[in-house]
This record gives C-alpha cells, structure tokens and sequence, in this order.
C-alpha cells in the first residue's frame, strides 16, 4: 500500500480559471520581469513566446505567497525553462540581465513609448521607429505622416489619457454615462466592468456594459448617448461601432478577437469639480481631465456572457476559453457558449450560470486578476 505524503502542498491548476487570483501580487518583482519580456515579445509580434510568459507570470500571481527559493518553483504549472533561469538570476544578482538589456534598448523604449499614444499598435510604432523617429514630438512635427483620427486624438490629449484613472474619475464618470443614457431610455443599466470591477484602484480607461431589459430597445442608445455628450460640450472624441452580431455564428476559436456588440470608444471632458474628494490645485491651467470611456450595449440575452468578458483580466478571459475548448469540448466567447458535443448553445442569465456550465467554481471578480 502506497503512503501518501503527510502534507500534500495544494495544487496550483495551469488554468487562471481554476485559480483565486487577487490583486495582492506577492511575487511583483518575477511579474514584473516577465512582464517586460512580454511586452517586447508582443512589439515584435512573437504570439508564441509571449503565451509561455503570461502563463507563467498569471501563476506567480496567484501564488498566496513569495516564493522563497528555488525549490518552491516545484511542482508549479507552466513555469518553462526560460521562465526558471529568469527567476533564478534575480534570486541570485537580484535582477535579470534578459530584462535589463530589454529595459535599455532603444527600440523598446520608442515603441513603449509610441504605443503609450491612444490609437497606435505595434505596427505603426514600428513603422515610425524603423524611420528613424523616436520622440512624440518627432512624430507631431513630420509632415509626411498622416496620424488617423485616433491617432489626432491620441497625441492632442495624451497629457490626460496617458495618466491613471482613479476609481474616484471612474464613478464621477459612470454618473454622467447614467445621466445621459436615461434620458433615452429609464430602463437602461449601467455597469462598471474592466480593471474597476476586478477592484484595481486605477485603469487606463473606464469600462461600462449599458443594458436595456426589452429585447430590440437598444438600437440607437448609444448614438443618442454620443449626441447628449456633444451638447453638453463634453464629447472629446468618439468612435461608434454599429453592432455586428450575427446570433446563428458559433463562437470563433479566436480568442483576441473583437466581440460584435454595438460599441463605442470615447474620450471626455471630466470636470474635476465632479469628481469626488477633489481639490482645488490653484496651479493647475485647467478644470477637467480628458478620460478614455469604452462603453459596450450587449443584447439582453447576451449579457452574462459580455460582462464575463469584459470584466477579465485578459489573461483570465484567454484561459477560460482554452479550458471551454480543450477541457469541455466547449466555444465560449463574448456572446454565447456553445457546446460541441450535443451542438447546442448553453443560456445564461448570470456569471455564477456560466461557471456551472463549465463545471468551474465560482470565482468572484476580484479574484480574476491573473
Ligand atoms: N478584453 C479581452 N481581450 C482583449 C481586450 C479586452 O478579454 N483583447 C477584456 C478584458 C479586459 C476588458 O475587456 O479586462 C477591458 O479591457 P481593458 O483594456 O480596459 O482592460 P482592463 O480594464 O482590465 O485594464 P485597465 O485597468 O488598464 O483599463
Ligand atoms: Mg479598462
């Protein structure tokens, strides 16, 4: 008869899905490493080496403490050999020299840079470097350079929108959202989801689902919402995205794509007298802040499964898709969850709904930051 250890050390699942991970990193400083390989590897499109990383960094981050030495690696899902070497040298030097070389790369730090502008990629940042250009201000004044209107929008108010969020912005923005979104219709909803539903304290915008209970009443909510923001003079900037949900579609295989809601992507005018525990800063040359709104109006049936993905963390989002698909034999995406052994798509009302189709605990949004 076998004997099994006295103290069996918990298992940690290789799906973020199957793991509590809070906001509470107690392994910042591997994160952090491994997070600017990440970043890198995604500048020169490498999709390959980046999803090792972010599996490995997404289980640091679950970890319910710091790992001490080598020998806690042990037994720990999706930690690569590259990964292993990375930690091991920061335990040793207490950095990486992988990562200090990447830190203090030119072309790292331009595109970091060039990407930190609203509405400009990898590619375009690319595109500039390989040009020669290097500061903001090099790429504002070349005439040969034709910015988008995001991109306008993106260097005009980059002073604002390139700083955090705070939870404080976002609810005094959510109150202007609700505002102008009931005067279409008193039924609308509105939900804070992204990083702030997750209960991050800062974001780089602020995320809302608005939801109308009767099925077909949201056709022309969000025009009507962009048309109030521009007479009140606080429309900066606006993208509407007409709703391109076709309902008989099975959920793609792919996870980074676009979900087809009607949506639009803003920027504001936040007054910071509206914004609660505001003080007046009598050096300051303005009275509002430029903020980034993302706001997305799923129809009432797909609701559960939009607040799910936009709640995230992205990483969470990419690993409940790929334990749907490779553990269930399941497509779950921002719409619907299909089930490819009786063909049939699985309703929701709620999360928790979701969850129990997939025969997953429940895992609270907070505890989603993978
Ligand atoms: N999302 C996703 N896949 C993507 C993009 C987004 O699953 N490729 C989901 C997960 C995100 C949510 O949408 O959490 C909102 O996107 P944001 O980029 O606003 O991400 P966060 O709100 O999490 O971060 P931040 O606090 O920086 O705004
Ligand atoms: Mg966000």
């Amino acid at each position: 008869k076998k004997t099994l250890p006295a103290n069996p050390l918990p298992t940690v699942s290789q799906y973020a899905c199957q793991r509590r991970t809070t906001l509470d990193n107690h392994n910042k400083v591997f994160t952090d490493a491994l997070e600017v390989l990440i970043e890198n590897y995604e500048f020169s499109d490498n999709k390959g080496a980046c999803v090792g990383f972010r599996r490995a960094a997404s289980v640091l981050k679950s970890l319910p403490k710091p790992l001490r030495c080598l020998k806690d690696m042990e037994g720990l899902p999706c930690l690569g050999d590259d990964t292993k070497a990375i930690i091991e040298e920061i335990y040793e030097c207490g950095s990486s020299s992988r990562v200090e070389n990447i830190l203090s790369d030119e072309k790292y730090q331009t595109l970091k840079l060039f990407t930190s502008v609203f509405g400009v990629g990898p590619k375009t940042g690319d595109k500039w470097y390989r040009r020669g250009l290097r500061a903001l201000e090099q790429v504002h004044s070349e005439p040969s350079i034709q910015l988008n209107k995001m991109q306008a929008a993106g260097f005009l108010y980059y002073e604002d929108i390139s700083k955090p969020v705070s939870r404080a912005e976002a609810k005094a923005v959510g109150c202007i959202i609700e505002e102008v979104a009931s005067c279409f219709s008193s039924s609308v909803t509105i939900t804070l989801t992204g990083g702030f539903r997750r209960g991050k304290e800062f974001g780089h915008d602020v995320d809302f689902l608005l939801s109308i209970p009767e099925p077909g009443k949201e056709d022309g909510l969000l025009p009507a919402v962009i048309d109030r923001l521009r007479k009140q003079g606080i429309l900066l900037y606006s993208d509407l995205q007409e709703s391109t949900l076709q309902q008989w579609k099975r959920p793609s295989r792919c996870f980074d794509s676009m979900d087809h809601f009607q949506k639009c992507f803003l920027i504001v005018k936040l007054w910071t007298r509206l914004v609660e525990g505001h003080r007046e800063d009598p050096s300051s040359r303005r009275d509002w802040k430029a903020v980034r709104v993302d706001l997305v109006v799923p129809p009432v049936d797909c609701y559960a499964f939009a607040l799910l993905g936009w709640s995230g963390s992205t990483q969470f989002e990419r690993d409940l898709r790929r334990f749907a698909r490779l553990e269930r034999r399941m497509l779950l995406d921002n719409h619907a969850l299909y089930d490819k052994t009786t063909n049939t798509f699985l309703q929701a009302k709620t999360e928790e709904d979701i969850f129990a189709h997939l025969g997953l605990d429940y895992i609270e949004p907070w505890q989603r930051n993978a």
